[in-house]
């Protein structure tokens, strides 16, 4: 077994590095999650590297657990769920990247994201449980080259990685419609009839919403790994809300109860849309009413809208994605 020993020190400053490049990873794909449209592309390649680099040192990483089992830690099972976990996580990345595959309904992105999100409490625990104790000897220039090349094989990595022709965000360009729900929600039935909306004070029947013909081009980006971008026509939603001065923001909300809210000075740049392509909207993409929204990924794109409220609550006063 002895061949298989690394040195203590080396072993520290590895599972340090692979903390901070996971962090790193967490990070930027926060981030990622969060864009649509901006000029993020950096933000895509720092989490590309950060991938390419934990691959990079999962092998030391992995002599060292062996160290870990050997001794049989307590709570291994946690380190063994969170190793899993991270592999998941980057094979499906990599997938992703390299085409988006669908696994049954979900795509190689939700995986890859999943993933990451389950083995987020394990990474803490073991940060906290099995903190790293540098020394001073540590910080040798042997390290500091050693650090040195794991970033430049990263950075090479990222330019040898396929890289397809995608969206700053990391989705590819779609064909649509493409009926997608967040997590849970479902396709609601409604009809133009019966379906009335409520903004603030006053109720709009759909003639009234429809009547209006303010046009939008704009891409719509899901976080399950794809965009497109179409023309939807329907009303401006600053000219629905009658009084917004003084209110600080807009609460959007959906016949199954999914709801965004957001800051009133974007109402001008909102579109609640009646129509796509020219066309009807489709029962799935939101009929009778959607929300688009340029600048902000797909789950903010409230479909099938039933109420508007403007309040005095900050538009980040929300759970940061839908819980439903
Ligand atoms: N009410 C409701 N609106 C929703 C969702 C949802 O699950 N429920 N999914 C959102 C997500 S994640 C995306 S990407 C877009 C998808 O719009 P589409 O079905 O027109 O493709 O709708 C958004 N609006
Ligand atoms: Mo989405």
């Amino acid at each position: 077994m002895r061949s298989h020993r690394i040195p203590v020190a080396a072993g520290r400053l590895t599972t340090l590095a692979l903390a901070v490049v996971l962090t790193l990873a967490f990070a930027t794909g926060w981030i990622a999650f969060e864009l649509s449209g901006q000029s993020g592309r950096a933000v895509l390649l720092v989490h590309a590297a950060a991938g390419v680099a934990i691959v990079l040192l999962v092998p030391w990483k992995s002599l060292i657990a062996r160290r870990g089992v050997r001794r049989q830690h307590t709570m291994l099972w946690a380190s063994v769920a969170l190793g899993i976990g991270v592999v998941i996580s980057i094979v499906f990345g990599l997938l992703h990247s390299a085409g988006r595959p669908d696994v049954g309904y979900l795509t190689a992105m939700d995986f890859h994201v999943g993933a990451a999100i389950c083995v987020t409490p394990f990474f803490i625990w073991h940060v906290v449980a099995r903190p790293v104790r540098l020394r001073a000897t540590d910080a040798s220039r042997r390290s500091f080259l050693k650090g040195a090349a794991v970033l430049g094989a990263s950075a090479l990595g990222v330019a040898a990685l396929p890289s397809a022709n995608r969206a700053p965000t990391g989705s590819f360009a779609s064909a649509y419609p493409v009926a997608t729900q967040w997590m849970f929600d479902g396709v609601p039935e409604l009809n133009a009839q019966s379906w009335a909306l409520q903004v603030d004070g006053r109720r709009w029947t759909f003639d009234e919403v429809a009547a209006f013909d303010d046009r939008l081009t704009a891409t719509l980006d899901c976080t399950g790994g794809w965009y497109t971008e179409q023309e939807w026509g329907g009303v401006r939603l600053s000219r629905l809300l009658e009084s917004p001065a003084g209110r600080s923001s807009v609460n959007v909300r959906s016949a199954t109860g999914y709801s965004r809210r957001f800051a009133i000075e974007d109402a001008g740049h909102m579109l609640l849309a009646t129509r796509l392509a020219g066309g009807s909207l489709p029962a799935g993409n939101g009929f009778p009413a959607r929300l688009v929204v340029p600048g902000q990924r797909g789950f903010a794109w409230v479909k099938w809208v039933v109420a508007i409220e403007t309040d005095d609550a900050p538009w980040w006063w929300q759970p940061p994605f839908p819980l439903q």
